[in-house]
């Protein structure tokens, strides 16, 4: 079977040249596990914290399952030709992300509330109210147009404590700036599936690992760096934009330390900036002063990121995280990423 001159020595050589070396701490830090260790002792409060990221992490796989399936199973790809409280064309994945996290979170017993891109009105799970206390403000699928041509996609996630019993169910205790958040994250479906959270002691990355079906720890205290050479927005908008913010594009077109990269989902483009510097720019418009972006589930969870990691977000004028959201649905013009590109960005916003 096998040729002569492979003696057994040869294949064992083989085998352990194969087999990545990783120790076994290495794969025991779970995501549960580092949740706990953000706390200094097993309270309950760090217990429920930790089941409740296991339960967005099992979203996240179930997601992160059906996405690989695109194009092999039903009801992946395409619209379903109805159109959410945004007036945007909802996509077949917004829904399924959409009533997963519904799902897992209505077993944690862990929620009571949740609030979503895809729904107008905050989503009671009524067997959890008013006893457990967290609500999750999530945007189920980030950047699902890009769900059809298998470029990367994400989840964003908020953790709020629910403050008093929300008797009218108008949920007025989630208009709060975004110091309140408990913790914030997202999940990013690329070539891996990774998990970034905060609770507000540093930002931590996991990469799932299909092997064990667990998130394992793959950066610790990560930190923006303070300046990046990648400006990252939508420039088929510049005759929508301000003066101001043009005669930042033009800047940095006729500086050669610039480059633009830009996906067109949110949390890809946040994660690059995350992990290599830039700044990501969705400005208003004329038109739209108050920009595409929500403030409650998509600015405020990456600023809370941006600011643990070193970085700045803002909506030109006011950090995101000061800011006091009006309505459930609120949007904000957002700059985030590299300290220093934020500021350089603001000073044009503020010239003329
Ligand atoms: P545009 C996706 O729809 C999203 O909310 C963000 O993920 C993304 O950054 C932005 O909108 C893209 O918007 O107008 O450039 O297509």
């Amino acid at each position: 079977m096998w040729p002569n001159s492979w003696s057994l020595s040869n294949m064992v050589n083989l085998q352990t040249l194969s087999v990545p070396q990783r120790s076994l701490d290495q794969d025991c830090t779970t995501l549960s596990r580092h949740v706990l260790g953000q706390f200094n002792s097993f309270s309950a409060e760090a217990q429920d914290l930790s089941a409740l990221m296991n339960r967005i992490a099992l979203a996240g796989k179930l997601i992160s399952r059906r996405l690989s399936g695109a194009g092999l199973i039903e009801d992946v790809l395409g619209f379903t030709g109805e159109k959410n409280v945004q007036g945007e064309n909802v996509k077949k994945m917004d829904i399924f992300a959409n009533e997963v996290f519904i799902s897992v979170l209505r077993q944690s017993g862990l929620v009571c509330r949740l609030a979503s891109e895809e729904m107008e009105k905050p989503y009671y799970i009524k067997e959890n109210c008013p006893i457990s206390r967290y609500t999750l403000l999530y945007d189920p699928i980030d950047g699902s147009s890009n769900v059809d041509i298998n470029l990367n996609v994400g989840s964003i996630f908020s953790i709020r404590q629910q403050q008093g019993i929300d008797i009218d169910e108008q949920a007025r205790d989630l208009l709060q700036d975004g110091h309140s958040q408990i913790a914030a994250g997202y999940i990013l479906y690329g070539a891996a599936t990774i998990l970034v959270y905060s609770m507000g002691k540093g930002v931590h990355s996991f990469t799932l690992d299909p092997s064990l079906g667990e998130f394992i720890l793959s950066q610790e205290n990560i930190t923006i760096p303070r300046k990046g050479n990648v400006y990252s927005t939508n420039e088929g908008n510049f005759w929508q934009w301000s003066e101001q913010m043009r005669d930042y594009v033009r800047y940095v077109h006729l500086n050669d330390g610039y480059t633009a990269r830009y996906g067109g989902a949110l949390v890809g483009d946040f994660h690059r900036i995350l992990l290599q510097g830039g700044v990501f720019l969705y400005p208003g418009t004329i038109q739209k002063p108050e920009g595409k972006l929500r403030l409650l589930y998509e600015s405020a969870p990456l600023a809370f990121l941006s600011q643990q990691a070193g970085g700045l977000a803002t909506n030109g004028e006011k950090n995101i995280l000061d800011i006091v959201p009006q309505h459930l649905h609120e949007r904000s013009p957002l700059f985030l990423g590299s300290l220093e590109e934020v500021k350089l960005v603001e000073s044009f916003l503020q010239s003329r």
